[in-house]
């Protein structure tokens, strides 16, 4: 089918749901006969990444080889759903500088610390508060509130099919599909 692919880059706190509206959007697409791929932290920092940790150094050096493999996928053809913290505004803006203009989509999803605290999905959140895991984005290690998302999707207000249908009515809109 004819659509433009890039890669939508959903960056958030842990717990935000960034993962889950990833691989929702990757049924609607693939329902629509459309190619894409999910990276995440599990298929991501179990291989390729497996050498990088959470310190700051190691999550820009994370995020920029990611950013690197989803420019391959969007030269593929594919789209990448890319759902990762990404809590450096300065990373995020070299990610978007790898890509010609267009084929990358900043999109924060919006969520609360206290929220996502609360659905605390892994039990992270406990961990953190008790010094059990260091540098943990949110506790302990800073998240920069991204200024010029292009796409703001709030899991804080929306059931995750209403904010799947609303992305999917942004990619449709900028002519995306
Ligand atoms: C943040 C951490 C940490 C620390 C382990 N800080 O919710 P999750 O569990 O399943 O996803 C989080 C994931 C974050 O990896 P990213 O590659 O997305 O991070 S970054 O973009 O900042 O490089 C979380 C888990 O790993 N996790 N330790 N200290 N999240």
């Amino acid at each position: 089918s004819r659509h433009r692919s890039c890669a939508l880059w959903l960056t958030g706190l842990s717990g935000s749901g960034k993962s889950t509206l990833a691989f929702r959007l990757e049924k609607e697409l693939y329902e629509r006969n459309i190619g894409s791929y999910v990276l995440d932290g599990d298929n991501i920092r179990h291989g390729l990444n497996r050498d990088l940790g959470f310190s700051e150094e190691d999550r820009k050096e994370n995020i920029r080889r990611i950013g690197e493999v989803s420019k391959l996928f969007v030269d593929a053809g594919l789209f990448v759903l890319a759902a990762f913290i990404s809590p450096n505004e300065n990373d995020r803006s070299m990610v978007r500088e790898l890509f010609p203009s267009g084929d990358f989509l900043e999109v924060y999803v919006k969520c609360s610390l206290e929220e996502c605290e609360r659905r605390d999905p892994k039990g992270l959140y406990l961990k953190a508060r008790a010094g059990t895991i260091p540098n943990f984005t949110g506790v302990s290690a800073q998240y920069d509130v991204p200024r010029t998302p292009d796409i703001i999707v709030d899991t804080e207000m929306m059931s995750v099919e209403e904010a799947v249908g609303f992305l999917l009515e942004q990619l449709e809109l900028r002519q995306y599909l």
